[in-house]
C-alpha cells in the first residue's frame, strides 16, 4: 500500500481490531460490553471457561494462521493428556481391534497438507433475530498447516467390517451442557463421518501444526482434521475412534450442529458437515473511514469446502453491480484463496461493500440467510457499511 493516508487508516483499523470492540451499526445484536483480548495474542475473548477466543481481523491477511492466533473453540474445560498413558483406540466394527501409542503413530509415514478450519457459528453476531451460541464475528476461522497420518491407513490396519456405517471420534474431554438442549449429564465431545469421507485419504490423525507439536488447546496430542467440513468434525484431543454399525446420533451432531434437510419436502434433522462457498470482506471493517481520492484495496477471503473458488465479485454499491476481484496468493486444495480489489470511492459519503464467491461446481453465495440452517453456517453475503471521508 503506497498511499500513507489508506496506510494509516488499514493500520488504525488492524489496531482496533487487535485491541478494542468497535461497534458496528449494522447487526444491532453485537454485545454490548467491551470484549477484552487476550494480552499477547490479541485473541478476543467470546467466553472465558469454557476457553473460546475468536482471531481478530488483523490476524486475517495472512495465508498461514500463526498457531498463537488461530481461534479457539471448546465446548468444555481443556483436558490434560499425559504422553506416556496416551493410546488411541480403534474398535467397533472392525476385524483387528487396535491401540495405536503416540511413537507408533509419530513413527508411521506422515503426510503434510494446509487446510482451514472455520467453526459451523461463524458470523453468528450477525444473524437476525439473535441465535444462542458463542457470538463469533468473522475470526472463527484459521488456516493451518497440519502433519499426521491419513485415518484411512489406521482404518486399513483395523479391517472395516462390511456392515460399517459411520466412524466415531471421541475427544478426552468431557462436561455437561447445562442449557437447553441438556446433554444427558456429563458427556465427552464426539462427532462421526460417515465411511467414505473417513477413508477418502485427506482425512488426518494430526500431531503437528504449522511444523511444531499440536499445543494442549488445539489437540494435543492428537487431533483429527477433516478437511473441507465445518470445524466440529475436527475432534481435538482424541481418544477413541469406533466404527458403528448404524448412523451415530451423538449430542453434537443432532441437538447441536445440525440443520434441516428436505428430503421429499419433509424437514430432516441432519448433521452439519461440509463448508459452503463462501467469501468474507477482511477489510475495510465495518464503520471503517476510508480516504477519500485514493485508490482502497479491499482484501478478503474466499472457501468452498472440498470445492475449489473459481470467482469472487465485490460490489461497492450494495449490490447493485458487482466487479470480478484479483485471486492472489497460494492456492491448496482445502485452504482460504486470498483476494484483492482496487476501489476507487467516487465521492465521499456512505457506502456498502459486498463480496460474493462462487466455486468450481458453480455454487454461488446466497444473498439471503437460509432459515433451515438454524444458527450454523453462516455464508450469505454481509454487507460492510463505509464512510469515504
Ligand atoms: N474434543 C473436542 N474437539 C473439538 C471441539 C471440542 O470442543 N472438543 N470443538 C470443535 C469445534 S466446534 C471447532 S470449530 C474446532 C476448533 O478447533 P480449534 O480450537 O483448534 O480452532 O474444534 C472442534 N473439535
Ligand atoms: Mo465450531
Amino acid at each position: 500500500m503506497d498511499n500513507p493516508i489508506a496506510r494509516r487508516a488499514l493500520l488504525r483499523s488492524a489496531y482496533i481490531g487487535a485491541f478494542t470492540y468497535l461497534a458496528p451499526s449494522f447487526g444491532q445484536n453485537l454485545p454490548a460490553q467491551p470484549l477484552a483480548p487476550v494480552p499477547e495474542t490479541g485473541l478476543i475473548i467470546r467466553e472465558k471457561e469454557p476457553e473460546n477466543l475468536e482471531s481478530p481481523a488483523s490476524v486475517l491477511h495472512t495465508f498461514i494462521t500463526p498457531t498463537s492466533q488461530f481461534y479457539i473453540r471448546n465446548h468444555f474445560k481443556q483436558p490434560t493428556v499425559t504422553l506416556n498413558t496416551w493410546a488411541l483406540k480403534v474398535d467397533g466394527a472392525v476385524g483387528r481391534p487396535l491401540e495405536i501409542g503416540y511413537r507408533d503413530l509419530v513413527g508411521m509415514s506422515s503426510r503434510t497438507q494446509v487446510s482451514m478450519l472455520e467453526c459451523a457459528g461463524n458470523g453468528r453476531v450477525f444473524l437476525i433475530p439473535k441465535e444462542n451460541g458463542a457470538q463469533w464475528q468473522s475470526g472463527g476461522m484459521g488456516n493451518a498447516e497440519w502433519t499426521g497420518v491419513p485415518l484411512s491407513v489406521i482404518l486399513e490396519k483395523a479391517g472395516l467390517k462390511s456392515n460399517a456405517v459411520d466412524v466415531m471420534f471421541e475427544g478426552a474431554d468431557q462436561g455437561q451442557i447445562k442449557e437447553d438442549p441438556k446433554s444427558p449429564g456429563e458427556i465427552h465431545f464426539a462427532r462421526s463421518l460417515p465411511v467414505a469421507k473417513a477413508r477418502d485419504g485427506d482425512v488426518l490423525l494430526a500431531y503437528k501444526m504449522n511444523g511444531a507439536d499440536l499445543s494442549p488447546a488445539h489437540g494435543f496430542p492428537v487431533r483429527l482434521i477433516v478437511p473441507g467440513w465445518y470445524g466440529m468434525a475436527s475432534v481435538k484431543w482424541l481418544a477413541r475412534v469406533v466404527v458403528t454399525d448404524k448412523p451415530f446420533d451423538g449430542f453434537f451432531q443432532t441437538l447441536q450442529y445440525s440443520h434441516w434437510e428436505r428430503p421429499n419436502g419433509t424437514p430432516t434433522l441432519l448433521p452439519v458437515t461440509e463448508m459452503h462457498v463462501k467469501s468474507s470482506i477482511i477489510s475495510p471493517m465495518l464503520d471503517e473511514v476510508v480516504a477519500r481520492n485514493t485508490i482502497y484495496k479491499v482484501h478478503g477471503l474466499a472457501w468452498a469446502g472440498e470445492s475449489g473458488i473459481a470467482q469472487v465479485e465485490v460490489s461497492t454499491d450494495g449490490g447493485q453491480n458487482w466487479s470480478n476481484a484479483l485471486l492472489t496468493g497460494p492456492t491448496a486444495r482445502y485452504a482460504w484463496r486470498q483476494w484483492e480489489y482496487d476501489w476507487q470511492p467516487p465521492a465521499p459519503g456512505q457506502y456498502t461493500l459486498m463480496a460474493r464467491a462462487t466455486d468450481t461446481r458453480g455454487r454461488i453465495q446466497p444473498m439471503e440467510r437460509d432459515k433451515d440452517r438454524r444458527s450454523y453456517e453462516i455464508t450469505h453475503v454481509l454487507p460492510i457499511k463505509v464512510e469515504v471521508r
